[in-house]
């Protein structure tokens, strides 16, 4: 009997510590307003050093249909002529707590705040986007332009108009223009900016802007869905923040490709999302180029002639978001006619100029401060010029970085016109040469696509999760395998430039209903390289869901065995591969947990059960009337 109360006091104890800590995990919510309407703070104090010398208001800001959206307005305390204002949006909340009680937020964060533009002097606006943390109304991933064919509703475009209708009358001492910029789901609202553009606004840089989620850009490539980053941070950064631990957390705690394998399918994924996954469910559930995401997709939305400047930021080593900028940069120098529109290629994975340490990335040195560079040389001397009226040197329509040589190079057109292009065949013998095979039969190489088995994006074991860094390992891990059929030429005489896209024109069957092709080229060191040795160096990849050969919105059965043509972009680059260096590329039909195995059947990959996965045979055709190549354009040189 004496026991039994302490027993209950424990039981009751483990109850509410338990509460507790679900409680807690709830709490992953915005924090309320913290500043009084009026009340004006010391941004430093508020959000750490980099504000220092800046005061900060907090508003709601009314848009067109009522719809407040929570706003930080920061501007220097002391100026001595008018400002530019730079406008920042983010679905990524500016300030909020996080379920451990601490308060985060992109207002203290190099991704999103860039410490050289605050010392510059500018009067920033930094805004939660509709739905989503301080501000209200209702969020919708990559919201459609609504407005551009009914003028009563409201969108991105919209909120961007109201709102820098508010800024220009409520900030003090301002020079009258407008300037946006951002990196990523922020990069997106900077390009958006830009669709009906504001009178005001007058410079627009945006970095890693997600644009074309079905091609090539955070969720599906040519079809293929990006498994390993897309299925954690749609889970817990987009759908939600109560998650604890979230997806990643338990991928972490295994090895990725292992933790994927063994969970087999999207369907036994599920148990790990949070309850409620609208946007990880329409995601999957558009699983073609429909009007889902033609609605979102941002080169559409551009119908008018340029007006004003704008610097696409890519990173050439984005694992995110490097297909869409590139189009996106196409698209808008197809309706350029004064000169407005430049590009930035730098070798940064997704953004990465924004922090410290862009002289590598992994294995890989740059020989300088790649990011430092940039800000310094580039991205402030654009706002600059056009916001401030500092005069400056001509920009050049292209600035990339020779990812072989590890310099600056500027262009004016991107592909240069001095590059020409050049065909990559794939030979019989597994050499790679610049003649089409001479050959007349159907000759072909063979390998065993098995699920059960897929190729690693990544040197196994990885206990870090996605690994942002893949683009950078040494590819010899793939290049015995024999599901992988590897290329090889012979030592170069002299350099090679790439300059442009690359395009994989495979001549290929497969035995199954359904297959995936994914291509690689590389740049193989020499072994008696001084650094790197024999390093096997990713330039161009890209993968192609064979379903979609005749149309992305329009998945086809693949007759077994039926040569097929399969052409697809592997992205674009400006990397010299050097004298006494090789040139590989590798074929092979998985690359996993990066995207999503195919089960080889025509059928919708994401509701595939594990008896649904077979192993397939693959031909790749290397004959004279079927020879498959890499095209890409070599910069002729001086
Ligand atoms: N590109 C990122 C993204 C990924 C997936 C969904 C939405 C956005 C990003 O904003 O970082």
């Amino acid at each position: 009997m004496t026991l039994e109360k302490p027993f209950h006091i424990y039981i009751l104890i483990f109850f509410l510590f338990f509460v507790t800590i679900e409680q807690a995990s709830a709490q992953r919510l915005p924090v309320p307003r913290e500043l009084g309407q009026g009340e004006v703070a010391d941004a430093g104090e508020l959000f750490g050093d980099v504000w220092t010398g800046y005061k900060v208001e907090q508003h709601m800001v009314p848009m067109r249909d009522g719809v407040r959206l929570n706003t930080f307005l920061l501007y220097p305390e002391k100026r001595e002529t008018p400002l530019p204002i730079m406008y920042l949006r983010s679905p990524y909340g500016w300030r909020w707590q996080s379920f451990d009680g601490t308060v985060v937020g992109d207002i203290k964060r190099a991704a999103a705040v860039h410490e050289l533009m605050v010392q510059d002097q500018y009067i920033f606006v930094a805004q939660d986007q509709r739905g989503r943390f301080g501000s209200e109304g209702e969020y919708e991933i990559l919201r459609p332009f609504y407005s551009l064919t009914d003028p009563s509703k409201t969108d991105d475009i919209t909120d961007i108009h109201d709102t820098i209708d508010w800024a220009l009358e409520t900030a003090k001492e301002h020079n009258g223009k407008v300037g946006i910029s951002g990196t990523s789901y922020r990069g997106w609202n900077a390009a958006v900016a830009l669709i009906r553009p504001h009178p005001a606004l007058k410079a627009s840089a945006p970095s890693a802007a997600m644009a074309e989620g079905f091609l090539g850009d955070d969720f599906y490539q040519n079809g293929a869905f990006n498994l390993a980053m897309t299925t954690p941070f749609l889970t817990q950064s987009i759908d939600g923040y109560e998650a604890s631990p979230t997806l990643s957390d338990r991928i972490k705690s295994h090895d990725e490709y292992d933790f994927y394998l063994k969970h087999g399918t999207m369907n036994a994924l599920r148990p790990y999302f949070p309850e409620n996954t609208p946007i990880t469910d329409r995601v999957l559930k558009n699983d073609r180029e429909n009007d889902y995401w033609k609605q979102r997709k941002l080169p559409n939305a551009f119908d008018m002639p340029l007006t004003v400047p704008i610097l696409h930021v890519i990173s050439g080593y984005d694992s995110e978001d490097l297909p869409g900028p590139l189009a996106l940069y196409h698209k808008l120098e197809s309706l350029d006619k004064d000169e407005l529109n430049h590009m930035v290629m730098g070798p940064w994975n997704h953004g990465a100029w924004r922090y410290e340490g862009a002289d590598r990335f992994g294995p890989i040195s740059f020989g300088m401060d790649t990011g430092k560079y940039f800000q310094e040389k580039i991205l402030m001397p654009f706002f600059r010029a056009h916001l401030k009226n500092d005069p400056q040197e001509q920009q050049p329509e292209a600035h990339i970085f020779d990812t072989g040589t590890n310099e600056w190079r500027s262009f004016d057109a991107w592909p240069p016109a001095s590059s020409k292009r050049q065909k990559l065949y794939l030979t019989q013998k597994k050499t790679i040469v610049t003649k089409r095979p001479s050959s007349m039969g159907t000759q072909n190489l063979q390998y065993v696509n098995d699920p059960s088995n897929p190729v690693p994006y990544f040197p196994r074991p990885n206990y870090d999760g996605f690994r942002k860094d893949y683009k950078v390992q040494d590819q010899r891990f793939a290049m015995h395998r024999p599901d992988v059929l590897t290329f090889e030429s012979d030592v170069l005489e002299e350099d090679m430039t790439f300059a442009g896209e690359a395009i994989a024109n495979i001549i290929a069957s497969t035995t199954g209903s359904d297959t995936d092709w994914v291509v690689k080229v590389i740049d193989a060191y020499p072994d008696d390289a001084a650094e790197m040795k024999g390093f096997h160096r990713l330039v161009f990849s890209g993968i192609f869901r064979a379903k979609y050969r005749t149309g992305l919105n329009a998945p086809e059965a693949v007759t077994s065995n039926k040569a097929e043509t399969y052409r697809f972009s592997l992205t674009e680059q400006l990397h010299t591969i050097k004298k006494g260096h090789r040139l590989v590329i590798q074929v092979q039909s998985t690359w996993f947990p990066l995207f999503d195995r195919n089960p080889n059947q025509f059928m919708p990959v994401h509701e595939a059960e594990i008896e649904d996965f077979e192993a397939v045979t693959q031909t790749v055709f290397t004959s004279n009337q079927k020879a498959s190549y890499v095209e890409i354009n070599v910069l002729q040189q001086k």
